[in-house]
């Protein structure tokens, strides 16, 4: 049976208990797997559908799951970008594709159902947006309620829009999303309110399986595997995932895990470029990419051990290359992300001009979510329709002008 164990002093608790953080230090928890004991079919894996589930002997749920039918994104080969960056090996998978349009429902499909599993009857998160979205969702899949707590006037439209109709009640605190996520915190120790925010070790299980579909969509490991970074979740979730397939010996090495934050909000590149043993939080993040305005990653740790223990690295992009790398993805690839979700490509092209990538190097950026989920940037940055009288002559002047 898999058990809870401390990323940092490796105290255990088991599975069942409602758990989010050390009691003797701490620090985060995370699910282990007795792997010299699991046997594992991988031609079982490959008959069933990509999705988060084709992997259920490497996630904690043991019944039936609440679920959307998340995973089985795209994998895009970006063959125009990477001419233009002289990387021929330049992919990206879409978690835009998702059920509610990011990779965060990876992680709720196996949070819901081990808060129906421990016997909770509510659930709750902070969220820059996309978190909230996809717990309103799977709550109301699961027919439990929902808490949501937003940092007012920066998540953007389609998420609101999102958490509000799935039914959550949505609340927006004058503050940002790190003192959110402290308040909500404590209001499921002191409430009993199941939280799903990534201190959530189960929800993170869901979300390595990005790497694990990647694996199988390349029928092989990436050298090098890119992510934007906010809560630095995702980036540890992936890594954890494919430490375990390397356990298993189903790849042989692990590729160079690397994480992108926006300029304003970059707490765990700055730790990564001085050789720092910890972060130092980012007191007013600031980004156009406001679902990774996140000044307190909680997950940083994990992150900084990721991103060294495989030789990886992490770069910062500014907003202006994070907008013009989302016009780059739509208008070049056909492929419609948020901003957040282009800075993972974004970060490539700092990285490829500063010369830090090899061109043979196959490379997987994750673009987390969707174009929809924040109209008013992308309205912001287009030239608006020409609106002429309904006459085929005013059609033809405006398309010759
Ligand atoms: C599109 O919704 O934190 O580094 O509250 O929405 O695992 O935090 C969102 C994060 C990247 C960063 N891309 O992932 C939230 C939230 C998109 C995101 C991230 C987020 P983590």
């Amino acid at each position: 049976m898999h058990r809870l164990v401390c990323v940092h002093c490796a105290a255990e608790y088991p599975a069942d208990q409602v758990i989010y953080t050390c009691s003797r230090c701490g620090h985060l928890l995370a699910v282990e797997y007795p792997l010299d004991e699991v046997s594992i079919d991988r031609s079982l894996w490959h008959r069933r559908p990509l999705s988060v589930w084709r992997y259920r002997e490497l996630l904690p749920v043991s019944g039936q799951p609440v679920t959307l039918q998340e995973g089985g994104t795209p994998l895009y080969r970006l063959e125009r970008i990477g001419a233009d960056l002289g990387l021929p090996h330049l992919y990206a998978k879409h978690e835009g594709m998702n059920p509610s349009g990011s990779f965060k429902d990876r992680g709720m499909t196996v949070g819901v159902s081990m808060a129906l599993e421990l016997g909770m009857t509510s659930v709750a998160c902070a969220s820059t947006g996309n978190t909230s979205a996809s717990l309103a969702q799977y709550a109301a899949r699961a027919g439990i309620p929902a808490v949501v707590l937003l940092p007012a006037g920066k998540v953007a439209l389609g998420k609101v829009a999102q958490a509000l109709m799935h039914g959550a009640r949505v609340i927006s605190i004058r503050g940002n999303f790190d003192r959110a996520l402290e308040m909500v915190h404590e209001l499921c120790l002191s409430k009993g309110l199941y939280l799903l925010n990534s201190v959530n070790p189960f929800r993170l299980e869901g979300q390595k399986t990005i790497g694990f579909e990647a694996v199988d969509q390349l029928e092989g490991v990436p050298d090098r595997f890119v992510l934007p970074v906010g809560n630095a979740g995702n980036i540890s979730a992936v890594h954890k995932g494919l430490n375990e397939l390397l356990a298993l010996g189903f790849i042989d090495r692990l590729p160079m895990m690397t994480g992108v934050q926006a300029e304003g909000s970059a707490p765990v590149a700055r730790a990564i470029a001085e050789g720092l043993p910890e972060v130092v939080p980012e007191l007013r993040p600031e980004t156009v990419a406001t679902a990774i305005r996140i000044g307190a990653p909680v997950n940083a740790e994990k992150a900084l051990t990721a991103i060294r223990q495989t030789g990886g690295t992490a770069t910062t992009v500014t907003d202006a290359e994070i907008l013009a790398m989302q016009r780059d993805l739509a208008r070049k690839e056909g492929i419609g992300v948020e901003p957040a979700s282009a800075a993972s490509v974004a970060g490539i092209r700092r990285l490829s001009e500063e010369g830090a990538i090899d061109r043979d190097e196959r490379i997987v950026c994750v673009v987390t979510g969707h174009l929809l989920k924040d109209p008013e940037t992308v309205i912001g940055q287009c030239e608006p329709p020409i609106e002429i009288d309904a006459a085929i002559s005013s059609l033809l002047s405006a398309l010759s002008s």
